[in-house]
């Protein structure tokens, strides 16, 4: 038990190494929340995945800011003691706000678990200790420069590569990148750019033997999911539709995907997307770990839940160097052969830098019980 005193919320800004472009916005920075508990024993981190507009999802920081200051921060000062999984049912009186709610649960979770000494990754059941490396390509200017960053990735050692598509940048993108790489891990993910009359676009992109297309149409288009589904050979894999274990459920049932990226920002939390993983391992879906561009506080919790035993693909859990000159913690490097260790310490492992903090801030609000 634990009861959070104060809750620092931080809105930070990091440069890219390079803009970040998918078929709904590009960005060329990542600015997202971070959100820092204070308990008895210990502090805990938390990273609110949403960046500054809500093209991704419905969040965006602004909102994530106001609803963790006025619903979320005052529901759990009066909650007094509570322990980190309690949280979900705390703030269940708010609807929707899953990145905001994951980012203030993670942190508390984190500050039980470093006051206790366990590390998140054991926490969570992880059965390995490092984890598969993938890697998210934006859209490029152009098709070189596509071929020269994919390149590039290939060499480093990724396990495997994801090109962004959107209408008119897709298949002979994906065709240029495959005729560049034939035995490479490809993947592209539409991020619901399409519609069910495109089929004839992924009917096309079935010839280049990719490991699967990743949220075609739009996140409610679970029965449209299920008729492309129906129409191409390579596997759909959902993103932006998966919000709960229940979607997930009906996407394997109606047959809508046959692989699911969870992200534990997306759904809420760890605690769905542990239920998410453990409603798919019997059933024999393959899941991964999908990224949101996150510094080392969010890529500290998703290589933990990267390691649980369902996760038996390359995540999009990229190294440091791939989206930051210089990120917020040390920077998590990815071994030639394509694996990252998993933080072994207490709590995410992790702590941010201050004097990297101080550098990146745009505003700090500091909130208590009373
Ligand atoms: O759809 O997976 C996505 C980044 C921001 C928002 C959505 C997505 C992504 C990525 C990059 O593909 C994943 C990463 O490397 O963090
Ligand atoms: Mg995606």
């Amino acid at each position: 038990m634990t009861v959070v005193r104060a809750i620092e919320l931080r809105l930070i800004r990091l440069p890219l190494v390079r803009p970040f472009r998918t078929s709904f916005g590009q960005e060329t920075e990542r600015e997202c929340i971070l959100a820092r508990v204070d308990t008895d024993d210990a502090e805990g981190w938390g990273e609110c995945v949403a960046g500054p507009n809500p093209g991704f999802s419905e969040e965006f920081n602004e909102g994530a800011w106001l609803l963790l200051r006025d619903f979320l921060a005052p529901a759990l000062f009066q909650a007094g003691e509570t322990r980190a999984e309690d949280l979900e049912h705390i703030f269940a009186f708010v609807r929707g706000h899953p990145m905001a709610k994951a980012a203030l649960s993670n942190a508390v979770l984190d500050a039980e678990l470093r006051a206790r000494g366990e590390s998140l990754a054991a926490y969570l059941g992880a059965d390995k200790d490092r984890v598969a490396c993938g890697v998210s390509v934006g859209i490029p200017p152009s098709t070189e420069q596509l071929l020269e960053e994919v390149a590039g990735y290939l060499a480093d050692g990724y396990r495997r590569v994801k090109l962004k598509i959107q209408p008119g940048l897709d298949i002979e993108r994906v065709a240029a990148a495959r005729e560049a790489n034939p035995e490479a891990a490809l993947s592209v993910d539409a991020n619901a750019a399409y519609s069910l009359g495109d089929v004839e676009t992924f009917r096309a992109l079935d010839a280049f033997e990719l490991l699967m297309v990743e949220q075609p149409l739009d996140q409610d288009d679970l029965v449209e999911h299920s008729k492309l589904q129906r129409e191409i050979r390579t596997d759909i894999c959902l993103d932006e539709s998966i919000r709960s274990a229940a979607d997930a459920e009906a996407a394997i049932e109606l047959g809508s995907c046959r692989i699911v990226n969870i992200k534990q920002g997306r759904v809420g939390g760890l605690g769905e997307a542990k239920r998410i993983h453990d409603a798919l391992l019997p059933r024999g879906v393959p899941v991964w770990c999908g990224g949101m561009l996150e510094t080392g506080i969010g890529r500290a919790t998703n290589l933990a839940l990267a390691a649980l035993p369902g996760f038996v693909l390359p995540g999009d859990t990229s190294a440091s160097e791939r989206y930051f000159l210089e990120d917020i913690t040390e920077p998590f490097r990815m071994d030639p052969d394509g694996t990252m260790a998993v933080p072994g310490g207490p709590g995410i492992g992790v702590d941010p830098r201050l004097d990297r903090l101080a550098q990146c801030t745009l505003r700090t609000e500091i909130l208590r019980k009373e």
